[in-house]
């Protein structure tokens, strides 16, 4: 006779009066645990029968073979402790029987989370984290991490949000650009995951006021060159997760297809033809809408795809014109179907170069000096781009709203929980 004990929580419960079955539930899994009144000690009856789900308990018992139990055995209690008690009703099903709205779901997102489908969003992002970690090392990327509370601005100055710093203001990093283009001069290649704070007043399915990026730097890399380490990220992230993640993929029903490389890469130039050829009236040089994406047939664009060689003046200060081609640059956006996932490009490294170019963008010198002292000081040409991970989960796992893959989503109107 093997005893166990386990502590968990009441996850369903089924009272048949002479016989009652607990649901236990913990981060493992699920376990049955029955008492009958032919051979259960009656204190232990009169416990279970009170339970409510839950409940937070500790059961010790023998383990049995049992058929028709969730996974094969039951657990016949010889003890049970009532650890703590929970409210009944609970003010959101955690078997997501009786179903909620998001909002909902995210002001009490502990207990949406019990939700076994819940759960496996979050276990697979934890998993695309380690993949992601995994990848990059292997590539010879070194983890850094960054400051979040700095000076000046990276990515146009309306989106920051100020914060009071003793006598000054300093601001919420909008990204690691800065700091990981100057990690190239010592360590030729990082990658950082960090938090970032974008000050975006609009509330869309895609933006959040505070989301995570997956950022890499690489010297003496080119833009296909990092082109090519996303689409292959990308690739050994989906491998992956088809090998180590079966049942949480097939409790959200998905049959995740490993996307074919190399990723289609369409010119800028090509997509503006194209939609112009439809009837949308756009000119070049402004940026590509998401609404104007949906409307564009082309099977090139119905999986992850990079749009390539965009014009300078959607792009930031640091992107590296073209050689051969005044006023583009050698950027990219990554796509999956219409949604941006991540953006990045080969990056001024000469001094005067630079200086021009913040010029005519009408940006301070004199705000970027301490970056500015190191494209004197041996920057080597370098490459490198910004994936959103919590976009990137959205093209894996097929989610419209972007906050169904954050565990606390802050945006215009949610600041708690
Ligand atoms: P960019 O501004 O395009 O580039 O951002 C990179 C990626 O970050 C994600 N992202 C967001 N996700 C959710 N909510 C937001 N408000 C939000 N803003 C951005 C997107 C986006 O594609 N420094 C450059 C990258 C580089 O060139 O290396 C940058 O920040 O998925």
């Amino acid at each position: 006779m093997e005893i166990v004990r386990v502590a968990g929580w009441v996850f369903e419960k089924r009272d048949l009066g002479g016989i009652i079955f607990i649901l236990l539930r913990d981060s493992t899994g699920i376990i049955q645990v029955t008492w009958s009144r032919k051979r259960g000690d009656k204190e232990i009856g009169r416990k279970m029968k009170k339970l409510k789900i839950n409940d937070v308990i500790e059961v010790r018992g023998e383990v049995k073979k049992e058929e028709q139990a969730p996974n094969g055995v039951e657990i016949i209690p010889h003890t049970l402790r009532v650890l703590n008690e929970a409210e009944h009703p609970l003010p959101l099903d955690p078997t997501g029987k009786i179903d909620a709205g998001l909002e909902t779901r995210l002001n009490l997102r502990p207990l949406d989370l019990i939700n076994p489908k819940r759960n496996a969003i979050f276990r697979i992002k934890s998993e695309v984290l380690r993949l992601t970690r995994e990848f990059l090392r292997d590539r010879g990327f070194l983890e850094v991490i960054t400051p979040k509370i700095i000076a000046t601005a990276t990515e146009g100055g309306a989106e920051l949000f100020p914060v009071p710093y003793f006598e000054v203001t300093a601001f919420l990093a909008q990204s690691p650009q800065l700091y990981k283009e100057e990690l190239t001069i010592p360590f030729e290649r990082v990658f950082e995951i960090g938090t970032y704070f974008r000050a975006e007043p609009f509330n869309t399915n895609r933006h959040l006021n505070e989301f995570v990026s997956i950022d890499i730097e690489a010297a003496f890399h080119t833009y296909e060159d990092v082109m090519k380490v996303a689409e292959e990220l990308i690739v050994h992230v989906y491998k992956r997760l088809n090998e180590g993640m079966e049942e949480e993929l097939k409790l959200l029903n998905l049959d995740l297809r490993i996307p074919q490389t190399p990723f289609p890469r369409v010119k800028y130039d090509e997509i503006m033809e194209k939609l112009r050829g439809i009837g949308v009236k756009i000119e070049s040089g402004e940026d590509i809408k998401m609404e104007h994406l949906e409307s564009l047939k082309d099977e090139r664009t119905e999986g992850y795809y990079f749009i390539i060689d965009w014009p300078s003046k959607v792009k930031t200060f640091y992107t590296k014109d073209k050689e051969d081609r005044e006023g583009y640059t050698n950027s990219f956006d990554l796509m999956y179907r219409e949604l941006e996932i991540g953006s990045g490009g080969e990056r001024i490294h000469k001094y005067n170069d630079l200086i021009k170019k913040m010029r005519k963008m009408g940006l301070s010198i004199d705000n970027f000096r301490h970056h500015l002292v190191f494209y004197k000081c041996g920057m080597p040409p370098h490459a490198g781009w910004g994936i959103g991970l919590d976009r990137l989960m959205m093209s894996i796992l097929g989610f419209k709203n972007i906050r169904e893959t954050v565990l606390y989503p802050r945006d215009r109107f949610r600041l708690v929980p």
